[in-house]
């Protein structure tokens, strides 16, 4: 793929190949788009051939960490004599991130197919889906869509006569973004506070009710039908030697046609503003996230960074879950990591110290400092906070809420002490209150 070719060509719609067809979500449209023919495929294999064949099309955990799906798979013990559980993290959260739920809205059987074909490789016969609790249409749309699969003999007893067994349950969960990390979920899902458990023993080994449980992100396992359909050397021939594929990029903020650009892996972001429109008219990048909030800041000199695993980490950031928000220069910094670190504060769980008060006191200087009220000092303040949460948190969240602040300090340090200097935020000079 280079820059020569037509900005079209990079675009690999499979997930999001019915999305603009009528009723896209029904099981009739997705069946005329070849739905359903990767569970055959996979129920003519042995369940060990279907792990190992996802494994070798190289498929990476779209939730965030690109953990190895297949290699997660393999990790369930055999022959244990417990129950195994797939759980599907539907939980979408992260500031900026807005795939699965459009996914899920728009083809929704994608996801159930690649949950019997996991259910079926990792020998289980009940999966969960825990969603987002906010978005009841999208609720609503799953409970239909796995009603009308029971229906039509792809769950329930006997599947296609294959004599395996699959019960989904889909469960809302009640809005707290911890729930997205896979062993606060668990516990969520179980009945308790959502909180991080102690990993290791990780979910593979003692997940749901204690029994090993793979836990999957939604697009993960929409992946998986297609691999079984067309092939691991199809999925190989997309995407980079150690990401291959196709993914999901979400676009949005000053972008001109913001939304959902299914593309391999290892386009650039300068690719997809050609094939999206670009920034808004009249104005030019200033900054934006490769994956989320949660992962450090990217400015318009990295432009043609590879969106891949590899190639985003070479260039000190996270592809997490390619959610490339686009901020202009009309946008404060300041004020966009304040807005972030907020959420973080406000969804911090309790549980470790360095991130429920270092969240609390972020904010508390961020506030002050957005406001033209700040000290001198206050920027190293905000890095000694962040250091004592880096890699000193109980789990991811800490770290995501690190991460803003120490990547917009050192790519827009001036910016900052034009704040304290000015003793106003230059971008809205009329801001001097501390916020509530
Ligand atoms: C068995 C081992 N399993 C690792 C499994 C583990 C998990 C997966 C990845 O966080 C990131 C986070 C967010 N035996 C294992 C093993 N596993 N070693 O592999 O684990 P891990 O710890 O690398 O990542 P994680 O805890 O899943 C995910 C970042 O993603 N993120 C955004 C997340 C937001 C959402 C959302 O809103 N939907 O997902 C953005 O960057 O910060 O670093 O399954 O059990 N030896
Ligand atoms: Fe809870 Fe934050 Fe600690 Fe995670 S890092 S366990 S969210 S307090």
């Amino acid at each position: 793929m280079t820059s020569a070719e037509p900005a079209e060509k990079l675009l690999t719609p499979v997930l999001s190949a019915s999305w603009d067809d009528e009723r896209p979500w029904t099981l009739a449209t997705y069946r005329r788009h070849a739905g359903y023919e990767g569970l055959q495929a996979a129920l003519a294999m042995p369940p060990d051939d279907v792990i190992a064949l996802v494994k070798d099309a190289g498929l990476r955990g779209r939730g965030g960490a690109g953990f190895p799906t297949g290699m997660k798979w393999q990790f369930i013990p055999q022959n244990d004599g417990k129950p195994h559980y797939l759980v599907v993290n539907a939980d979408e959260s992260e500031p900026g991130t807005c795939k699965d739920i459009p996914l899920l809205f728009a083809n929704p059987h994608s996801l159930i197919e690649g949950m019997i074909i996991a259910s079926y490789a990792i020998r289980c016969d009940h999966a969960f889906i825990y969603l987002r609790g906010e978005v009841v249409p999208v609720l609503r749309r799953l409970q239909a869509a796995v009603a009308e699969a029971y229906e039509a003999g792809y769950l329930g007893k006997n599947i296609l006569g294959s004599g395996i067994d699959l019960d989904i349950t889909v469960h809302a969960g009640a809005g707290a973004y911890i729930c997205g990390e896979e062993t606060a979920l668990l516990d969520s899902l179980e009945g308790r506070r959502g909180q991080p458990r102690l990993r290791p023993p990780f979910p593979a080994i003692a997940g749901l009710y204690a029994c090993p449980t793979v836990v999957n992100n939604v697009e993960s396992i929409a992946s998986v039908p297609p691999i079984l359909a067309r092939g691991k050397e199809w999925f190989k021939s997309l995407g980079t030697e150690k990401s291959p594929g196709f993914t999901l990029y979400s676009l949005s903020g000053h972008v001109t046609n913001p939304g959902q650009y299914e593309a391999p892996l290892g386009v650039t972001l300068r690719q997809l503003l050609d094939i999206s429109g670009g920034v808004r008219a009249g104005h030019r990048l200033k900054f934006w996230t490769p994956g989320g909030s949660s992962t450090p800041m990217f400015t318009d000199e990295h432009l043609d960074v590879p969106l891949d695993y590899e190639g985003v980490g070479a260039a000190g950031s996270m592809l997490g879950t390619k959610a490339l928000q686009v901020f202009d220069e009309t946008t404060c910094v300041v004020r966009a990591v304040t807005r972030w670190t907020e959420f973080y504060a406000h969804e911090s769980c309790g549980k470790c110290t360095p991130c429920r008060e270092g969240t609390y006191w972020l904010v508390q200087l961020l506030r002050r400092i957005e406001a033209g009220q700040g000290s001198a000092g206050d920027l190293e303040k905000l890095l000694d906070i962040a250091d004592n949460i880096n890699g000193k948190s109980f789990c991811a969240l800490g770290d995501g809420a690190a991460s803003p602040i120490v990547s917009s300090l050192q790519h827009f340090r001036a910016e900052y002490e034009q704040h304290l200097t000015e003793r106003r935020c230059p971008f809205d000079p009329a801001a001097s209150t501390v916020w509530a």
